[in-house]
């Protein structure tokens, strides 16, 4: 199949799911376009079946707000003609399903049909999509797509009690190239970032108020008053600064080490003891997953789709949002005992295997076949 692939090219969870799905299609003899506004950050290299499509909007001084879903829609038409593209994939509903519609009508005044799929990430519709001023657009772009899919049964069940959807919602999770996070022990260079007495606790967001990086260090500092350990911060985001004073203000600046944003997760994750997801909100958890591929135990919010991901006393441990105590608490049963550590590394290892890509592709594989044949 001849595949256009939109999504936000970004660190984010959506954009990295969207990036990692074409390179596997691609993998797989598809041919990908990815269409967007910067080269996605984890698509290191374009082949000859993996193809970046720039959308650049002019700058105009007329515009408050330069128009990207015009420059899009008009992208998307000039490519599904240039390529012959068979079918539309796109990730994040605002504004990209709403472009992609435009998109095929102005292609069907032209005789060509192309279908869509839209995979709803989560702040498409927990956060942003729901707010009044996009709600009518983003019910409208769902409604109009030949096929829906959402990467948790709780985000499923969110966008139908939010919106007025009349369309079947596919849950095809999120998935993980699990041949990525394989490294032993011995490649990781844990001694650079810690001593051998000290655990190593990590957590990696886009830092944003949802993720309640707040929590994050107050479980940190509880737990650093019990047994040493270290705190890597990966991400960057509008909490950074507050949580840089807060390490401050608690005297633990010398125990958290922040890395910004990293291409390189999988390394850090490889030496780490315990991931940290207070979530406010998780649609699915994208992070968590990664983590666990490392067979990195969790300790998490129970919030939206993360328990589908995260099993309790198996792979980590789930707390009220906000249970700063319940998380410290669960955090240093893990920690304390290193053969119980050990049985939950592994455990966490084996959890993820759930979300191999090479079986969750195919599902969308699948999808797009039924799409096409359909329509
Ligand atoms: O987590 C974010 O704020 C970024 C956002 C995105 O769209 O990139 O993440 C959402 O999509 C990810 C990939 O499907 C999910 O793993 C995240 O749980 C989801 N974030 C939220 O629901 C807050």
């Amino acid at each position: 199949m001849k595949i256009g692939i939109v999504c936000y090219p970004t660190f984010g969870g959506s954009g990295v799911v969207a990036t990692e799905l074409g390179l596997e299609l691609s993998k797989r003899g598809h041919e990908i376009h990815f269409i967007t506004y910067n080269q996605p950050v984890r698509l290191e290299l374009v082949s000859h079946n993996v193809h970046y499509h720039e959308v650049n909007v002019p700058e105009y001084p007329l515009f408050h707000y330069q128009p990207y879903e015009l420059a899009l829609s008009s992208k998307l038409v000039d490519m599904v003609k240039l390529h012959k593209i068979e079918i539309l994939h796109v990730h994040y509903a605002i504004p990209h399903a709403y472009a992609a519609y435009m998109a095929k009508k102005m292609l069907q005044e032209e005789g060509i049909y192309v279908p869509i799929v839209t995979t709803l990430h989560g702040t498409d519709i927990t956060l942003v999509g729901s707010h009044p001023f996009y709600k009518p657009a983003v019910t409208f772009s769902i409604n109009k797509s030949d096929a829906v899919t959402a990467v948790s049964k709780s985000l499923k069940d969110d966008t139908l009690r939010l919106f007025d959807i009349k369309n079947d919602i596919h849950v095809v999770p999120n998935f993980i190239d699990l041949d990525k996070y394989n490294h032993s022990f011995t490649d990781c260079q844990r001694g650079m970032m810690a001593n051998d007495n000290e655990k190593i606790i990590t957590h990696i967001s886009n830092l944003r108020p949802v993720k309640r990086v707040q929590d994050v260090i107050s479980v940190f500092h509880n737990i650093q008053k019990e047994i040493p350990a270290k705190l890597m911060f990966i991400g960057e985001g509008p909490e950074k600064e507050n949580i840089e004073l807060q390490c401050q203000k608690l005297g633990i600046l010398d125990k958290v080490i922040f890395f910004g944003r990293s291409n390189e997760i999988d390394k850090i994750l490889c030496f780490s003891d315990l991931f940290l997801l207070p979530s406010q909100t998780e649609s699915f958890g994208l992070a968590a997953l990664e983590a666990m591929a490392s067979g990195v135990p969790v300790i998490s919010s129970n919030t939206g789709g993360i328990p589908e991901v995260n099993k309790q006393g198996v792979s980590g441990y789930l707390s009220n949002v906000g249970d700063i105590e319940d998380m410290t608490k669960n955090a240093l049963h893990i920690l304390k005992d290193d053969a119980r550590l050990k049985v939950f590394k592994d455990n966490a290892r084996n959890e993820s295997l759930k979300f191999d890509l090479h079986t969750i592709v195919p599902q969308y594989e699948a999808i797009y076949e039924d799409t096409l044949t359909k329509c």
